[in-house]
């Protein structure tokens, strides 16, 4: 049994197209907290969350869209993962992925103080990498894990607690890259797993991997979920829909070996845009793949019957 915490972060200003604002309530109307209860779990809803204003408020930057308000929810967000992690498994349901410059930063300050090291699980078309300084759209939903793994160029966002090592970072469901963030990324030690690796070896090998990583060090694990990891045929509601994305049983799969490893201490839900959906399709996948990270299964570990 674990100790849910449902934190509503209804980030709507990481981009320009709006639409995340009312991700949370879609997860809610989805059945998110009857999941979660009906597998034997605790849940704490703490409602949705409202940003504190930055203080000072950081000088605004034509370069990029909402970059005061954006700083407002990275702080607020940072506080409310340590103090959620102290009591239980934070899961914040977003909103776009700008919120993940705080959930994360504050999920690894949480993991530096218990001494353990955080890794980072990217399931994404994009990688996010951009800083202010590379983004071309300005858009603050690009830059996540730029920022949570120290890259340079985030002032005026606050310094990090705990900077993420790339090597403890995985990316799986890429399949849209600027040439910066490839620049930034591709002779790194970031795990970076694209549609082309899916296709040919599936999604279990090299997610194994990187889980068998986590478990050498006895680290802790943050899923970073966007809705864009998956194929828009399944999952339309989002704003940046790439074609050729994960399956829904590439994605239920991913969820239940996360399970099974029993290193996931903290869930992103990111971008999904309910205007988008067609009666809260993708709202009701998203907590169909949440249910199978928090351990709904068919069978218990399936042996083929008769073997
Ligand atoms: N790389 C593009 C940009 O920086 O604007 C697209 C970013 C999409 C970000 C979404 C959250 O994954
Ligand atoms: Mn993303
Ligand atoms: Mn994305
Ligand atoms: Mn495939």
């Amino acid at each position: 049994m674990t100790d849910c915490i449902l934190i509503g972060a209804p980030v709507d200003c990481g981009k320009q197209r709006r639409g995340c604002l009312m991700g949370p309530d879609a997860y809610r109307t989805a059945g998110l907290v009857e999941a979660l209860q009906g597998l034997g779990h605790s849940v704490m809803d703490r409602g949705n969350m409202t940003p504190d204003p930055a203080d000072p408020p950081p000088v605004a930057n034509k370069a990029v869209h909402h970059l005061p308000q954006t700083v407002g929810w990275t702080l607020s967000l940072m506080r409310a993962a340590q103090e959620a992690a102290k009591e239980g498994f934070p899961i914040f349901m977003g909103g776009d992925h700008a919120l993940s410059l705080g959930s994360v930063a504050g999920m690894a300050a949480h993991a530096a103080q218990l001494d353990r090291p955080l890794f980072v699980l990217w399931l994404d078309a994009h990688t996010d990498f951009h800083t202010l300084e590379t983004t071309t759209s300005g858009n603050l939903h690009g830059t996540p894990l730029a920022y949570v793994t120290g890259q340079k160029g985030f002032d005026p966002f606050p310094p990090l607690p705990s900077v993420i090592p790339v090597e403890r970072v995985g990316l799986i469901g890429l399949r849209s890259v600027d040439p910066e963030e490839r620049a930034a990324l591709e002779d790194g030690e970031a795990m970076l797993v694209d549609m082309r690796m899916i296709d040919e070896v599936g999604i279990a090998r090299p997610l194994g991997t990187f889980l068998d990583k986590v478990a050498a060090v006895d680290g802790l694990l943050h899923v970073s979920l966007d809705v864009d990891f998956l194929d828009p045929a399944v999952a339309p509601a989002v704003g940046t829909t790439v074609p050729g994305g994960a399956t829904v049983r590439e994605a239920h799969l991913a969820m239940e070996m996360l399970s099974d490893s029993g290193r996931v201490c903290s869930l992103d839900l990111v971008e999904l845009n309910p205007s988008l959906d067609e009666r809260g399709r993708t709202a009701s996948l998203m907590v169909d793949l949440c249910a199978s990270l928090m351990g709904r299964r068919v069978f218990d570990r399936p042996t083929p019957r008769g073997a």
